[in-house]
């Protein structure tokens, strides 16, 4: 593994989900991987899970980190090439990335899509041009297309909450679209698809109103249906998530609350587990009932995100 973007960069994941179960057992036994490294994280966007989970990932590695919100707490950055920046912004990117990986021996970095132009957030613009004038191994944490160290948490989630191993029978995953008032990226859908989709002990059904069909790209494997009773049948895990369109690009198509996922629907499950990446819209995307009750993993998930960083982490700081 060079950089970490996309379950690509990952040699095999049966291999790596098991690092990940062992890191979990005992997560101060590699200290001497991060000694004096330090791990860098920039923010172009908020953050709660992402921030807090990768400064733990990385102390537990024994490396030292800094985090930097480029949003709020540094210059306002030109992301263009070629501008005459007699303007607003006021350092190129190119020099701050430059400058922070001399900083660092591992850059983490977190870039939203504008949600207004299909081809460049789908070109992923803005990452690639950190990737190429950083020095050192860049991890996403999140861009404007997927959230790997999200998915990667939940396969942990998953696979500690399954009997897979001891009964060979595939696990049935359902990634439910859920409304919400804004229009959100298709990040966290995308890349739960891509994970989800390619682990052979996993079903994965994707289940969506007419318009809200993910990039083929990374639903390739996955069944696809419009009737969430119907998908939820049977189910041992639900992952609620709202995204935008990726066809009417961005847009909101449907605010319809029948998708919300209530105590009603989880019972249609095969007793199944409830999972969001937070933050959730309480009783817009779940109800407080499901979110508050033992079908609910969210906190489990949340708490994941520190071994799937630090196992990620642990990948990139060994050879460094
Ligand atoms: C982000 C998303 O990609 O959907 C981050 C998820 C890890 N979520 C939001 O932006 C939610 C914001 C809101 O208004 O609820």
């Amino acid at each position: 593994m060079k950089n970490f973007f996309s379950f690509h960069d990952v040699e095999n994941i049966n291999d790596l989900l098991a690092n990940a179960l062992e890191i979990k057992k005992n997560p101060f036994s590699q200290q001497e991987i991060g000694k004096n490294k330090t791990v860098g994280l920039l923010f172009f966007n908020p953050s709660l899970r992402t921030r807090v989970s990768s400064q733990k990932a990385a102390y537990n590695l024994g490396a030292n980190v800094w985090v930097l919100n480029a949003g709020s707490d540094a210059w306002t950055l030109e992301t263009e090439d070629g501008v005459v920046m007699n303007g607003d912004t006021q350092e190129h990117l190119k020099d701050a990335v430059r400058v922070l990986a001399k900083y660092c021996d591992l850059l983490g970095v977190r870039t939203f899509p504008k949600l207004q132009n299909k081809e460049y957030d789908y070109n992923e613009v803005l990452f690639h041009k950190i990737l190429s004038e950083s020095s050192v191994p860049v991890v996403s944490l999140e861009t404007a297309t997927l959230h790997p160290l999200q998915s990667f948490a939940d396969l942990i989630t998953v696979a500690e909450h399954s009997h897979f191993q001891s009964e060979r029978k595939k696990v049935k995953v359902v990634l439910t679209w859920a409304p919400h008032p804004k229009k959100l990226p298709q990040s966290v859908p995308n890349s739960f698809a891509q994970w989800f989709s390619n682990v052979d002990w996993i079903d994965l059904t994707i289940v969506q109103p007419k318009g809200y069909e993910l990039n083929p790209e990374f639903t390739q494997g996955a069944a696809i249906e419009y009737d969430q009773d119907k998908a939820l049948e049977g189910a041992d895990f639900v992952y609620a998530k709202n995204w935008s369109s990726y066809e009417h690009y961005g847009q909101i198509l449907s605010q319809d609350e029948s998708w919300t996922i209530t105590m009603e629907k989880m019972k249609r499950t095969n007793n199944g587990k409830f999972m969001h990446c937070l933050p959730v819209r309480r009783n817009v995307i779940v109800t407080d009932e499901v979110l508050d009750s033992d079908y609910s993993l969210v906190t489990s998930e949340a708490e994941n995100r520190i071994y799937s960083a630090q196992t990620v982490f642990h990948e990139l700081l060994k050879n460094s």
